[in-house]
């Protein structure tokens, strides 16, 4: 029996999820949900509703993506991607840059002025290219934890306004970026399925 993953192809939290169930070779049952129609398979597992959601054989649950790829990672890191978990920097993107990501992104959910908050957002991308200028990957030469973390919502925040982003003078944050998007990594992750139904064939979820 393999663990079951509840998954959105397009959200940033379950993309880190599977990257790092991926890279650590954790196969799992993956199933892709649509946000405004949760199974309830999914929620009676984890009732606040958000994805990722790992659901173990032995019916342990995980439902914070930070706590899948840390479990997994936990099992096999063949990349060493534990040696970069700096819990200090992926609090500070999941906490105060998502804020204003947010804020960029959707102004009239929040009622936000989104300049502000691209602005707010841009002085956390120029530590982060101060940081990239060192190494290539934010905790050395090559990717962890963290950069797997953090670029699904830097990716977000360029897309946003990918014209005026490709101007901005973080050349570091451009090459590492780009670097993350291109990996056959990300490419496996963002496998296109259809939407999971209760009774479906098993979708398996597995490198190579
Ligand atoms: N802290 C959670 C956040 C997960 C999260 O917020 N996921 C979003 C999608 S990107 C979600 O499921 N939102 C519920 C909804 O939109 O109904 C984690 O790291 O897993």
């Amino acid at each position: 029996m393999l663990p079951v993953l509840y998954s959105f192809r397009r959200c940033p939290f379950a993309m880190r999820a599977r990257m790092a169930l991926l890279v650590s070779g954790q196969a799992v049952e993956l199933r892709e949900i649509v946000l405004r129609a949760k199974p309830q398979a999914m929620l009676d597992a984890s009732p606040k509703g958000t994805v990722p959601v790992l659901l173990l054989p032995d019916a342990t649950v995980i439902d914070q993506s930070l706590d899948i790829m840390r479990w997994a990672l936990g099992r096999h890191d063949p990349e060493g991607w534990l040696q970069g978990d700096d819990r200090a920097l992926i609090d500070t993107f999941d906490g105060p840059f998502k804020h204003h990501l947010d804020r960029y992104k959707y102004p009239n959910r929040h009622g936000s002025d989104p300049i502000e908050h691209r602005a707010a957002g841009m002085a956390f991308l120029d530590m982060l290219d101060q940081r990239l200028a060192a190494s290539a990957f934010l905790c050395g030469p090559l990717r962890t934890l963290a950069d797997v973390a953090l670029f699904p919502f830097v990716r977000q925040f360029a897309a946003t306004d990918q014209a005026w982003f490709d101007t901005q003078p973080v050349p570091q944050v451009h090459a590492w970026l780009a670097g993350l998007i291109a990996s056959d990594l990300f490419g496996a992750a963002m496998l296109r399925l259809p939407p999971w139904q209760p009774g479906d064939a098993p979708v398996l979820f597995a490198t190579g």
